[in-house]
């Protein structure tokens, strides 16, 4: 039997690995990509929608933005509605006209499969990587129902059970919280779109408002950690979050229930995202609650970050023991604690403490609109929410690629 052999092996083809494997393949570099579901599974599993500014910049640059920018909507504003008063927060003009793109993760995940297809780049869709070894000179070696794969790197895109993490030799794990209550999820047809997220601050529970398509909006209902989601039929989900959002003629109120579901809400961040040839990406070395819609946008920076590493390595022919992938690590790990803090941030102003009296509910509700007003307001606060929320700033470019805007190549730190 052959050898099978590739440069680079990425496992996962979700976000970060097909925006990976799109960078290093046009680039010139070998690439396999191993996917456990069926391409149609991919392209159908609705998840996050709300794409931030940089993001974008980033896959325009490839040219993966076409769709996304013709179809998808900008956001520059989000309402947080508290004690009866909807306070209006127009992050777009707070930072200076950074926006964030709304199109659902499904549609993205389609056009980067079909683009990486007509860049000449294959996917083994229902193909698991089983495991992930190394070998006496400290390569990795996939097992997968092919038989095995010897490569140069093994890149773990695979979400957050990762098969990759699992072959750290000094594991990945790392420091995690569990949240006081769950999100229940609910996808529904709306009768018209979703103009700005709402987020609802109530004595009762959050509840969430969020766009994604013309006809169809992302809710969410704060509930007890571990509620069982057989508590909440239609009528009781339909009820509290008319209750709880306040909705009114203007707002768009769920129609058909299209999807429910139970976010179980955990934050975590791997201890490395490096164990010398095997490398850790997106969901795989952290993971967020959706509150500030980071998940999605960091496994997009992250990759943006690795694909650039990656090339230099490459290209110094150190055989990748040098700093890059050190650097690389260090700043994404750093970027994943800044995106920690600022949804932990986000999650505290829109929920009550656990177990507060129901006496001194009005109190926490109170000084949570106070923040709500100052991060509404023009000055440091709202402009530091701002930027962070609809992710300012540029992704590196690899040194070979035009910056999207034409100016100086960026080479250096990534910012959250
Ligand atoms: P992904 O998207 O989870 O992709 C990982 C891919 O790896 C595959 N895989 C394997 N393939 C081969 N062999 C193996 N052994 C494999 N093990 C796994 C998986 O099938 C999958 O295709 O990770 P990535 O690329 O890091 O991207 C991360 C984002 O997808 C994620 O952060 C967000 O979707 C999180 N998220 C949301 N984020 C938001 O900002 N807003 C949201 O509303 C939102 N909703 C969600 C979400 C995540 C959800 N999941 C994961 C439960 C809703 C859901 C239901």
């Amino acid at each position: 039997m052959t050898r099978r052999t590739t440069t680079v092996a990425i496992v996962g083809a979700g976000p970060a690995g097909l925006v990976l494997a799109h960078v290093l393949h046009r680039a010139g570099v070998a690439v396999t990509v191993h996917e456990r579901l069926s391409r149609a599974a991919v392209e159908s599993a609705a998840r996050a929608g709300v794409l931030e500014h940089r993001v974008v910049e980033y896959l325009r640059v490839f040219g993966l933005a076409d769709r996304l920018t013709a179809e998808g909507e900008r956001h520059g504003r989000c309402e947080i509605s508290c004690l009866g008063e909807r306070v209006l927060v127009d992050y777009g003009a707070l930072s200076g006209g950074v926006r964030h793109w709304v199109y659902p993760q499904q549609l993205l995940l389609r056009d980067l499969i079909a683009a990486y297809q007509q860049a000449g780049g294959s996917i083994a869709f229902d193909r698991p990587v089983l495991g992930v070894a190394l070998d006496a000179d400290g390569r990795p070696v996939l097992d997968t129902a092919d038989g095995p794969l010897h490569a140069e790197y093994a890149i773990g895109c695979d979400g957050a059970h990762s098969i990759v993490a699992a072959a750290f030799p000094d594991g990945a794990d790392g420091p995690g919280r569990r949240y006081p209550y769950d999100w229940l999820t609910v996808l529904a047809r709306i009768p018209r779109p979703v103009e700005q997220i709402r987020y609802a601050v109530h004595a009762d529970g959050f509840a969430g408002m969020m766009p994604r398509t013309a006809d169809v909006g992302r809710f969410y209902l704060e509930v007890p950690a571990g509620e069982d989601q057989e508590a909440w039929d239609e009528r009781r989900i339909r009820a509290e979050l008319h209750r709880r959002l306040e909705l009114d003629g203007g707002d768009p109120a769920p129609g058909a229930l299209l999807e429910t579901g139970m976010l179980r809400m955990r934050g975590k961040v791997a201890d490395r995202m490096r164990a010398g040839r095997l490398l850790l990406a997106g969901d795989a070395a952290h993971t967020v609650t959706p509150s500030g819609a980071k998940g999605l946008n960091s496994a997009v920076a992250d990759a943006a970050d690795l694909a650039g590493t990656l090339l230099a390595e490459l290209s110094g022919g150190d055989g990748g023991d040098g700093d890059g992938l050190d650097g690389y690590q260090r700043r994404r790990l750093d970027a994943a604690w800044q995106t920690q803090e600022f949804s932990e941030q986000l999650l505290d102003l829109l929920h009550l403490p656990a177990g507060l009296p129901p006496a001194e509910r009005g109190f926490a509700l109170r000084l949570r609109l106070e923040r709500i007003r100052r991060i509404a307001a023009p000055g440091p606060e709202g402009a530091a929410f701002a930027l962070a929320y609809a992710g300012a700033g540029e992704l590196p470019l690899p040194a070979m690629w035009p910056s999207a805007q034409g100016g100086a190549v960026a080479t250096g730190a990534t910012g959250r």
